[in-house]
Parts: structure tokens; C-alpha cells; sequence
């Protein structure tokens, strides 16, 4: 059976674990290395969003906006389980892992699938920011597409890596696509906004809501809810599936997460609101370097004190145990077992020293001594 991958045979997910992890100090590394040499391009723009949301689908207009407004983009496609993609990706996860096989071979579903696909790609993840910092000058967008089940990449460690490492070497701007037909129920639309809002926290990027299929349904009735809290309250009232404290309290506090962020009605069919879209990306990627970017360095600077300071604590011990070493001072355990061993100790000395003064003594003969001089005088 050929392997997934296209590197040694006998892996197994456990490998699969520790390679992860090796990738991840890697990329640490990597990060830390090119902090020094940061670049303002590309803007990486993560597409993330539920399944059948339309991230394919925008994704593809977003190569073809950028195609005719003589940007330079470049497609990267982290869906291993994608049949056919409408857009040529310059990297496709699906030329390095083969879903099918892995499913195969690790005997595990679909979901299991394309997570641990997803897992052993971002083992290469160093190899794929390298080639993008190469070619860095001429890049004016990285565009990404990301599985169809959000979970898969917003909830694993694989997609932290990969956020990471982009985040640690480029601007970077997430972009969250909503089904705006699906969400036109107020409890469906706050369950999305919830989703977003747990993104913007967890990887702490700017982000863009992505209205998408705004040629099926307007808008419009979104950032209503979004800007004025008493519409969306009413509109939750006049929902009998739902009408709980908890969707009044949980709306409330969405009010500060709809501060921090973008949102643009879009559609990847006809390609309404690519020119907000890209304005909102291009703000994004000022504010990331404001925002995030200055957090980074920060947390970076923060920790190489912390660092610094570990060292110099580690070169002060040892400078004392040196010092106190010098004398010939040995610090006795008195655990039971060395008890018995010192008291052996003692005993031995104490037979060293009646030895001693049996030597000393005039009156003490040696043996041999002894046999001599009664030779001596037999003879
Ligand atoms: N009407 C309409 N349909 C869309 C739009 N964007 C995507 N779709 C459809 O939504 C479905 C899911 O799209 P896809 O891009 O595969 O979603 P993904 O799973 O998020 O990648 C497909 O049938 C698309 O044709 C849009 O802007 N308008
Ligand atoms: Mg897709």
C-alpha cells in the first residue's frame, strides 16, 4: 500500500504527534529568526467558516478580483478532502497527503481523516512559509483555503500551528464567511456570531465577516442587528423557538465583539463587495500591524526577559555551588540507607585507627617481623 505521505513507510499517529511537536519548536524558530526581517507583504487572508458557508467559492473570486486588479496573489489549499478545486492553488495539501490513504491506514472516518491529514501536513508547515518568504516582493496576497468542517481547523492544533506560523511572519487577517440566507434567523445568527467571536479571541488576528450569497438574501438585517442592540432584542422576542435570559445576556455581550470587527456583504457568485472586501483586508492588515504585531513583539520581548532573567539565575546558583565547593565541603545525605553507609564509614576508621596505634606502639611486632628475628635466633 503506498503511504500518504511521501516520506518513509511505518509512521504511526503517535510519530505523527512528536513530529507535530518538533514542527511546532521549528516554527518558533523560524518565527523568531524572521521577526527581525518582518514584512508588511503579502497580507495572508485565512478563509475560515462553516461548512458549505462558500469558502471555496469566494475564494475563487477572490483569485479572480485580484487577477484583474493586477494584484499578485497566491493560493494555498489546506482542504485535503476538496474533489476539484475551481482555482489552481500554488500549493495544494492534496499533492503532499492523500486523504483516502490516511483514512486507510489509520483506519479513521472522514472527519479523522482529514484532521490527522491536516496534522501531518503542518509537520512541512516551515517548508511552506519558507517558500512563501522567498517569493515575498512579488506577493501581494496570500489567499487560503481552509477544510469545509470549521472545527477541523479552528479547534486543532494543526490549524494554531499554521495560524501561528503565518501570523509570526506576515499580516495576517481572518476572514470568517457566513451563509447570510442560513442566518437569517436571529438564534442561527447569534450562534454564528458566537463562532466568530470565539475565532477573533482564540487567534487574537483581525477579522472580516464575510456576508456571503448576499445575491440570495440581503444583508442588511445583520448590521441592523449588529449596530442596534434593541432591534436584534426584538427580533429574539418575536422568536418563540427561543426567548431564554441567555440569548438576551449572551446578545449583549456579542455588542463588544461587533466593535472590534468588519463585516461586508459579498457574493462569491456574482463578486458584489469585492472592493469592500479588500478595503476591509487592507485596514485589517493596518490594524494587525498596530495591534498584533505590536502584541507579538511584545510577548517576544517579554519572554526572552524572562529568559534572560532564568539564565542569570541558573549562572548565580551555579556561581554558589562553585563557591562552596571549593573548600572540599560535601554535603552529607542522611537518608536510612546512607545511615548504614556512614556508619560502616565510622567503623572502618575506628579499625583504621586501632591499626594505627598498634603500628605506632613500640611493643607491637610484626608478624613477619616476628618469623625473622626467631630465625634469627634458631640459627
Ligand atoms: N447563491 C450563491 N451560492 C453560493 C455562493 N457561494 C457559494 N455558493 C454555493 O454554496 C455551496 C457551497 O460552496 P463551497 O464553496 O463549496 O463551500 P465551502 O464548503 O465553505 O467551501 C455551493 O453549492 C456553492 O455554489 C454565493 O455567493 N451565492
Ligand atoms: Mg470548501
Amino acid at each position: 500500500m503506498d503511504h500518504p505521505m511521501d516520506s518513509s513507510a511505518d509512521e504511526n499517529i503517535v510519530e505523527e504527534s512528536h513530529k507535530l511537536v518538533d514542527s511546532l519548536d521549528k516554527l518558533r524558530v523560524s518565527a523568531a529568526s524572521s521577526s527581525s526581517n518582518f514584512k508588511k507583504k503579502p497580507v495572508i487572508i485565512i478563509v475560515v467558516g462553516m461548512a458549505g458557508s462558500g469558502k471555496t467559492s469566494f475564494l475563487h473570486r477572490l483569485v479572480c478580483h485580484t487577477f484583474d486588479a493586477n494584484k499578485r496573489g497566491y493560493v494555498l489549499n489546506l482542504d485535503p478532502a476538496v474533489m476539484s478545486l475551481p482555482f489552481g492553488a500554488n500549493i495544494d495539501i492534496r499533492d503532499t497527503v492523500k486523504y483516502k490513504e490516511v483514512m486507510k491506514q489509520y483506519n479513521l472516518g472522514p472527519n479523522g481523516g482529514i484532521m490527522t491529514s491536516l496534522n501531518l501536513f503542518a509537520t512541512k508547515f516551515d517548508e511552506v512559509v519558507s517558500v512563501i518568504e522567498k517569493r515575498a516582493d512579488q506577493l501581494d496576497y496570500v489567499l487560503v483555503d481552509t477544510p469545509g468542517q470549521i472545527e477541523i481547523f479552528t479547534w486543532s492544533a494543526s490549524g494554531a500551528i499554521i495560524t501561528e506560523a503565518f501570523a509570526s511572519t506576515f499580516p495576517t487577517v481572518v476572514t470568517y464567511v457566513v451563509d447570510t440566507p442560513r442566518s437569517t434567523s436571529p438564534i442561527t445568527f447569534m450562534s454564528n456570531m458566537l463562532y466568530a467571536c470565539s475565532i477573533l479571541y482564540k487567534t487574537r488576528l483581525p477579522l472580516v465577516l464575510a456576508f456571503n450569497k448576499t445575491d440570495v438574501a440581503d444583508h442588511k438585517f445583520a448590521l441592523e442587528w449588529m449596530e442596534d442592540f434593541e432591534v436584534f432584542q426584538a427580533a429574539i422576542q418575536s422568536d418563540n423557538s427561543y426567548t431564554s435570559t441567555l440569548a438576551n445576556s449572551l446578545s449583549l455581550s456579542l455588542y463588544e465583539f461587533y466593535r472590534n470587527i468588519r463585516s461586508v456583504g459579498v457574493s462569491a457568485i456574482t463578486g458584489a463587495g469585492m472592493d469592500d472586501f479588500f478595503k476591509a483586508i487592507e485596514a485589517s492588515a493596518d490594524e494587525y500591524m498596530e495591534t498584533y504585531k505590536a502584541d507579538l513583539d511584545k510577548r517576544k520581548a517579554e519572554k526572552e526577559q524572562l529568559e534572560e532573567e532564568r539564565r542569570e539565575k541558573e549562572m548565580e546558583k551555579l556561581r554558589k555551588d562553585m563557591e562552596s565547593s571549593q573548600g572540599g565541603t560535601v554535603v552529607l545525605n542522611t537518608g536510612l540507607k546512607d545511615k548504614d553507609a556512614a556508619e560502616k564509614m565510622m567503623v572502618e576508621e575506628e579499625d583504621d585507627e586501632d591499626f594505627k596505634i598498634e603500628e605506632d606502639s613500640d611493643d607491637a611486632i610484626d608478624e613477619d617481623e616476628e618469623d625473622e628475628e626467631m630465625n634469627r635466633f634458631y640459627v
